[in-house]
């Protein structure tokens, strides 16, 4: 395999908090052999997320992602491994939980809801940039 031994950034968010699927989440990422290298349950601030989502600002699905993401605790994840950004991507499945594959987080465990935004369950970095810029915000001591 020629991927590089790189670290992406994954949160259980609020809706996967609430649902108490924290435990099964980093289950299937340890069970997927990634390790986990830092670990923080905290209610995301808006002054973050608006950096964490910087790029969907102006969306319309961008206030109801912050407010959605704002509403409570959230699980904050550095994880490492060969490959595991797009690894990690692979496990989340599609972002609409309808169209995730049975086996993925959101496929096995989301649906849609009805409401303003996807509640998915789960983010994981979509490229090294990414993934150093979002381990940036929200872990700045590493
Ligand atoms: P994530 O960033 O959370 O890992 O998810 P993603 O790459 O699969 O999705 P992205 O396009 O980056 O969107 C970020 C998050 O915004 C919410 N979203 N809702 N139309 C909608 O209702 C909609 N579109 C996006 C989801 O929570 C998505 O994960
Ligand atoms: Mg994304």
């Amino acid at each position: 395999m020629t991927e590089q031994i790189e670290r992406s950034l994954v949160i259980v968010k609020p809706d996967g908090y609430r649902r108490g699927l924290t435990g099964e989440v980093l289950r299937r990422i340890e069970a997927k052999g990634y390790t986990l290298v830092a670990l923080q349950v905290m209610t995301p601030d808006r002054e973050r997320l608006a950096q964490h989502y910087a790029e969907h600002e102006g969306k319309p699905f961008y206030e109801p992602l912050v407010e959605f993401m704002s509403s409570g605790p959230a699980t904050f994840a550095i994880i490492e491994g060969q490959g595991c950004i797009p690894g990690f991507r692979s496990l989340a499945g599609a972002t609409n939980p309808t169209e995730a594959a049975p086996g993925s987080i959101r496929g096995d465990l989301g649906r849609d809801w009805g409401l303003k935004v996807q509640q998915n369950i789960v983010h994981g970095s979509d490229s090294p940039e990414s993934a150093a810029r979002e381990i940036g915000i929200w872990f700045p001591e590493a």
